[in-house]
């Protein structure tokens, strides 16, 4: 049994408050709305958890009998996290506009009027809500971004700026613990739900991800419709070669969060790629892929549609798709050069 923290130890704890608080001067001209927005997001994260551990208590598990924008069957609890996400923005003010997964539409805020926030705030509410009756872990992505100078009344056109242009982005993984994983820019940070004192504490300073790792994710189910490239990239992870650390570990949890944070702390490689049924891919430029790939890199890793950046894709709609490579450095290296046929 580990002994559990000393006063003094409870005490040396750093909250997610503080820590926002002690790196606002980061930021020039910060004023404290930045701040009052992620602690915004951090309060809806508490609440979903809640519903998150009580699913199958509270009868939410299941489908909503709605299929949503993309044609995907609505779970109970994608609903539900997007109203608590909606819910916890709209009264924290900081945020003039959303844009969701669970909304075809980008939702304007403090409609009536008012200025508003200075801040856009793009949300998968809960990815891979499929997982939950089965209890595998699952994960809300934000993505945030100032609202241009002088734009006026948000629009979804205000959302529609590269990934390079993000202020903040992070996510929530509801696994073994609740961890919130941030950047602004400035190095990555995760913090765990202490639900004791349903506090995020520090847990995970400065996030460095490895620069190589023994496993990728990627649904194999899929392979006879990969590139070639991808498919000789594939194989060769499988080579049999203990000298060199080979064959690699497949680790594939349907949750492209909870893989992504798998991998971030261990190394590894999330690949989704272009597929003949869907030449863009499957995961959401918007609110899946950029705020990834800002964390990723900020990291010290990287992400990729395969060619170039996702940070510098010029985003045309909300919920356009892109294909994704992201985590460790040298295995998205590694994948460009099968998939260009070196
Ligand atoms: P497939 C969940 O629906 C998701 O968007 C990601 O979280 C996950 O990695 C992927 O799709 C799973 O998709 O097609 O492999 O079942």
């Amino acid at each position: 049994m580990l002994p559990d923290l000393t006063a003094q130890e409870i005490g040396d704890l750093k909250t997610l408050e503080q820590f926002i608080i002690e790196r606002q001067d980061e930021h020039a001209h910060s004023t404290g709305s930045f701040s009052r927005l992620i602690r915004d997001l951090s309060v809806a994260a508490k609440i979903v958890n809640w519903h998150m551990r009580r699913a199958g208590i509270s009868n939410i598990f299941g489908a909503t009998g709605e299929i949503n924008v993309h044609g995907e069957v609505q779970q109970v609890m994608d609903l539900r996290a997007h109203n608590e996400f909606v819910r916890a923005l709209r009264r924290g003010g900081e945020c003039c506009l959303i844009g969701s997964e669970e909304h075809s539409e980008a939702i304007p805020i403090n409609t009536n009027g008012d200025s508003g926030g200075d801040y856009i705030v793009l949300l998968d509410p809960l990815d891979g809500s499929s997982n939950i009756e089965v209890n595998v872990s699952v994960g809300t992505i934000f993505s945030i971004y100032r609202l241009p100078e002088g734009f006026g009344t948000p629009t979804v056109e205000a959302a529609l700026q590269p990934g390079v242009k993000q202020v903040g982005a992070g996510y929530i993984v509801y696994g073994s613990s609740t961890i919130l994983v941030y950047t602004t820019g400035h190095g990555v940070n995760g913090f765990t739900l202490d639900p004791a004192i349903g506090e995020f504490i520090l847990s995970h300073p400065d996030i460095r991800i490895p620069r190589t790792g023994k496993m990728y994710s990627i649904n194999e189910g899929n392979y006879n419709s990969f590139e070639p490239g991808l498919r000789k990239y594939i194989k060769w992870m499988q080579q049999v070669d203990a000298e060199k650390g080979f064959p690699l570990s497949t680790r594939y949890i349907g949750s492209f969060v909870s893989d992504f944070h798998r991998n971030l702390l261990k190394g590894g490689l999330y690949m989704y790629p272009s597929t003949k049924d869907n030449k863009q891919g499957k995961l959401r430029l918007m609110y899946e892929a950029n705020p990834l790939a800002f964390i990723a890199e900020q990291a010290g890793g990287a992400a990729t549609d395969g060619k170039g950046r996702i940070l510098e894709i010029q985003p045309e709609k909300l919920h356009q798709r892109t294909p994704v490579y992201i985590g460790s450095k040298d295995m998205v290296e590694k994948a460009h050069e099968f998939l260009r046929g070196d």
